[in-house]
């Protein structure tokens, strides 16, 4: 993929300024390789006071994103990006993943709506949403961080921003593992040194250092990660020797 335009459906378009103001998705835009804009259901509400939430039906507490001012603003959105997906974000929605961010970022175009206060009505996903998303089980207070998180993984994949280049295979989730430990001068801080094998210049001996790093902390730390990973043989010797010296 070479650019990206998205177009997020928010009450709050002023929540995703943070984007534009600096790193990874800040170049991007300036860079125009990815394009973003915002659509606000108040804009498009009818009534005399601009109402975009009512009580629920069948009672209980919160309110309930109106149908009519989403899908105008959702339709708004999708005249202008007519290849888009429409993505909603919300707590039932699926787990996002790494493989999902790449699954995205083969659109040119995307599309995000974000809930608030209860939830939207579910007439508006039954007739505009393609795909629901998840960013993790903890309760936000509405989907616009959920979006910036999206946006931002989608971003570093786009060519010229950091996460393409170099990094891009080698990160962690995308070989399955977490990252090795990392370090730079000075080579001796507050007594704790760097490992002797960093600094010896022996690039296979540091690869496998680093492989075998990686596999201790995902086992430690995230075996549910090790579960689903097919390991080869050199990362098979080195997880038995990870759990022979714990
Ligand atoms: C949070 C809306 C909770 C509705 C169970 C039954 C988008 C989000 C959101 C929000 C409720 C995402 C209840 C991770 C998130 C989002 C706002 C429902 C009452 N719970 N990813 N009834 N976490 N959150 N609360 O919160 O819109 S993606």
């Amino acid at each position: 993929m070479s650019a990206v335009n998205i177009g997020v459906v928010t009450l709050f378009p002023e929540m995703l300024q943070p984007l534009c103001l600096g790193g990874v998705t800040a170049r991007a835009l300036e860079h125009g390789v990815l394009q973003m804009t915002t659509w606000n259901p108040r804009e498009f509400a009818t009534n005399r006071h601009r109402r975009v939430d009512d009580r629920p039906y069948g009672g209980g507490p919160g309110m309930v994103l109106m149908a009519a001012p989403l899908q105008a603003a959702t339709r708004a959105a999708r005249v202008a990006l007519p290849r888009a997906p429409v993505v909603h974000l919300t707590p039932q929605g699926e787990r996002l993943t790494q493989r999902l961010v790449h699954e995205l970022s083969d659109n040119d175009e995307l599309i995000f709506l974000c809930g608030r206060y209860e939830g939207i009505d579910e007439r508006v996903v039954d007739l505009e949403v393609d795909r629901e998303l998840s960013i993790g089980d903890y309760v936000l207070s509405g989907g616009e961080l959920a979006a910036m998180v999206v946006v931002d993984a989608v971003a570093r994949l786009l060519p010229g921003t950091l996460g393409c280049d170099a990094s891009a295979g080698a990160d962690s989730f995308e070989a399955g593992l977490l990252d090795h430990p990392h370090y730079t001068r000075p080579e001796v801080y507050g007594e704790r040194e760097v490992p002797d094998v960093l600094l010896g210049g022996n690039h296979e001996a540091i690869r496998a250092w680093r492989l075998k790093e990686a596999i201790r902390r995902t086992w430690k730390r995230r075996p549910d990660l090790l579960e689903g990973a097919t390991l080869n043989a050199e990362q098979a010797a080195l997880l038995e020797a990870v759990r022979r010296e714990d």
